[in-house]
């Protein structure tokens, strides 16, 4: 009687801890993956949100006023469409808020990227006063996505003012 008591109890027992070690085994293969899942997904959307965020309220504006409102500034790439990481040039619109075309300006340029701490890759110039208000700036280089800023320092006719262009690349 004891025996087959036993018996009967032992054939579970030998089975069932055989079935929950398969089943934990596959239940955690699973948890694994998923886990492994979700973070790679967590990661390559924060990397590509890193890259790619649009800042909220960034003024994309390629013409605005100074700081101090002494002169209005405009700026277009001088071929059409900016390569990542390839070197292109300015032209710089500089008129008085009347319209008036600042002609004899000192313009210097320089930029970063805020959200990463770092300058600009290179050391854009002005090179050429085109006359009329106008000129071009040479060396742009735009090295990563994300958001960059142009800060153009402008002296002209005794007067010095700051204006800031946001770009996102
Ligand atoms: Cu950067």
């Amino acid at each position: 009687m004891i025996w087959r008591q036993l018996a009967r109890l032992s054939q579970p027992l030998k089975i069932d801890p055989l079935l929950f070690a398969l089943g934990d085994a596959l239940k955690l293969k699973w948890l694994f993956l998923i886990a492994v899942a979700l973070l790679a997904a967590v990661g390559s959307y924060m990397i590509s949100d890193m890259a790619n965020r649009p800042v909220a309220g960034l003024d994309l504006a390629r013409a605005r006023s100074t700081e101090d409102g002494l002169f209005r500034v405009a700026i277009e790439p001088e071929t059409a469409g900016i390569e990542l990481g390839e070197m292109h040039n300015w032209i710089i619109i500089l008129t008085r808020p009347d319209g008036a075309a600042v002609t004899d300006a000192g313009i210097t340029i320089d930029g970063g990227m805020p959200d990463h701490n770092h300058g600009l890759p290179t050391s854009p110039q002005v090179t050429q006063n085109l006359g009329e208000g106008r000129y071009r700036a040479e060396g742009v280089k735009f090295s990563m996505r994300g958001w960059w800023e142009l800060r153009l320092a402008i002296s002209a006719e005794g007067e010095r003012d700051d204006v800031t262009f946001n770009i996102m690349m």
